[in-house]
């Protein structure tokens, strides 16, 4: 039988995606995506969906009661940069919205749920290269602070009530549909856009900063296989980490100009920089690979053939 699924903060940048793969598997009617607005018409109009406060307790409880939901992804968050900016608020969305879907879970009401974390619950005292799945974890900014205690609260919740919580650690996101916002690896998707559209682009970190980075494609497979394995073959109850690729803008920029020639990039690194100091360079994921056979499909080049080709059409 099919789950019958919440999306919260399904107009965000992966929620958009997410929820049409799921709609795509599942059927649209089973699939009822939510956010706090109706920033993204197009989601809106493609399905059920319903407005909810992430932070409001009882507005999820009365959509999952509604539609008897059994499962849950849990999208909305303040990202790392808007997080530095709004420390208080990015505490209260992202702690208090677990805590109510673990709660949910918790009484019985939900059967499993999907909670990303991050890159950021790592920190500048974490091994930077092939970043081991257990290691020290002192983040600085407050959206790894909030990502690492989460991953604390699903073991928790997990080991103590039984609550069937998955959770992979996002890299930097690429996609062309909606755009990403507040991120630190947000450049990633910038780039493109601004290449395709003034074959120019000012980088707010500098140009060797190497960070982990996944396609889209790649993290919704990552998601819906952590999602769907048998549940015993969910090791990891905090998060797992997940690797496909890692580049500098530098290389970033080399990619873009075999296909743009003419395309220029330029430095202006801010406060963002000593976020992307502090995060990793490289992933070590041999955990979700020989747990749940974890496998990326897109490299670097793959990526920008894409990112081009779709935002060619979109501006062109
Ligand atoms: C961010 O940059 O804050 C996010 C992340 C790596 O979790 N994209």
């Amino acid at each position: 039988m099919n789950p019958k699924i919440l999306i919260i903060g399904a107009c965000g940048q992966i929620g958009t995606e997410l929820t049409t793969k799921l709609r795509e598997i599942y059927g649209v009617n089973n699939v009822i995506a939510s956010d706090i607005n109706t920033r993204n018409l197009e989601l809106v109009n493609s399905g059920p969906f319903e407005i909810i406060d992430a932070k409001n307790f009882n507005a999820i409880k009365d959509c999952c009661k509604n539609h008897n939901i059994d499962t849950i992804y849990l999208m909305a968050a303040l990202l790392s940069a808007t997080g530095e900016k709004y420390p208080m608020e990015a505490w209260d969305l992202n702690m208090n919205s677990l805590f109510h879907v673990l709660n949910l879970a918790k009484g019985g009401a939900i059967k499993k749920i999907f909670w990303p974390s991050s890159i950021a619950v790592f920190g500048p005292t974490t091994p930077r290269e092939n970043t081991p799945q257990h290691t020290t974890c002192e983040p600085t900014t407050v959206y790894g602070i909030t990502k690492q205690v989460g991953e604390r609260w699903c073991e928790y919740y997990h080991n103590k009530y039984g609550v069937d919580v998955r959770s992979i650690r996002y890299p930097g996101i690429i996609s062309h549909k909606a755009m990403p916002g507040g991120g630190t690896t947000d450049y990633a998707v910038e780039i493109y856009h601004d290449a395709v559209k003034t074959k120019t682009y000012n980088c707010f970190l500098s140009e060797n900063t190497q960070l982990p980075m996944m396609f889209m494609e790649d993290a919704i497979k990552a998601t819906i296989d952590i999602m769907t394995v048998k549940k015993d073959a969910v090791k990891i109850r905090s998060s797992y980490n997940v690797a496909a690729i890692s580049f500098t803008p530098k290389e970033v920029a080399a990619s873009i100009k075999q296909h743009i020639s003419d395309f220029e990039i330029s430095y202006k690194p801010d406060y963002r920089q000593a976020i992307a100091d502090s995060w990793p360079k490289s992933i070590n994921d041999d955990s979700a690979r020989k747990d749940w056979n974890w496998k990326h499909s897109f490299s670097l080049e793959a990526i920008t053939k894409e990112m081009l080709f779709q935002l060619n059409k979109k501006y062109n």
